[in-house]
């Protein structure tokens, strides 16, 4: 049995959620976290005590950390396709999941916060302004390196694309500093036919928490 706790909205558990579905497990789902609270009770601090989501229970392995859980998934249901058998596609993998998470997600974080998480009305554009160019800088990298490739870690998916497509569908689709990236563009148009992305992820960003909790109820 798995369980994965973690609203929708989050980035770290539309990973989880994306990789459950590229590996067709069936899983049941909490709704934790944001506006839906729950991450300070106590049963919830046993299982992550930092109080994030996500958290997957799978059997009785309990795990926080969405890149692990992710690795996790592709190594003990996954092996030669969401985790690739050959050595240096895995490496190349984990190299860009370390890459999302140090490095493209700093980046975007600020402006995503401030920009689709923060009210029209309460927006500090202004402020943002110097957010923009180390975002396309970092964007950049990513659309160098998808240059005439169809994948960014090999010739076929595996989880090495998952977390540097989450946080770049997030760059791409930002109402204001939103990087130019044909390379990166198109690669996403690409995972748009993956059913995972096509659920969990390509969903209207808009943003506001009364949309997020609409698509909670609507989407389940
Ligand atoms: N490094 C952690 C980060 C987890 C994290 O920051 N989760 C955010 C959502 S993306 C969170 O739980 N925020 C508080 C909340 O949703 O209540 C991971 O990758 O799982």
């Amino acid at each position: 049995m798995i369980t994965v706790w973690g609203r929708r909205s989050s980035g770290n558990v539309q990973k989880v959620l994306w990789a459950l579905t590229e590996l067709g497990l069936g899983f049941e789902r909490k709704v934790v976290g944001g506006q839906f609270g729950g991450g300070d009770d106590p049963a919830y601090r046993a299982m992550n005590p930092n109080g994030l989501v996500p958290v997957l229970q799978d059997g009785d392995v309990t795990l926080f950390e969405s890149d692990a859980i992710v690795r996790h998934l592709a190594r003990t249901r996954g092996m030669g396709t969401l985790q690739p058998a050959d050595p240096a596609h895995a490496a190349r993998a984990d190299m860009w999941t370390c890459w999302a998470a140090t490095t493209l997600f700093p980046a975007i974080n600020p402006l995503f916060l401030g920009l689709v998480r923060t009210p029209r009305a309460a927006q500090d554009v202004a402020a943002l302004k110097p957010a923009v160019a180390p975002l396309a800088e970092r964007i950049g990298v990513l659309d160098r390196a998808l240059a005439g490739r169809d994948f960014l870690c090999g010739a076929t998916f595996s989880f090495g694309e998952i977390a540097p497509a989450i946080f770049a569908r997030r760059a791409l689709g930002l109402p204001f500093g939103a990087p130019a990236a044909p390379n990166v563009a198109a690669w996403l148009g690409r995972l748009a036919d993956r059913p995972g992305f096509a659920r969990w992820v390509d969903v209207p960003m808009g943003g506001c928490l009364e949309e997020w909790t609409a698509h909670e109820k609507a989407l389940g």
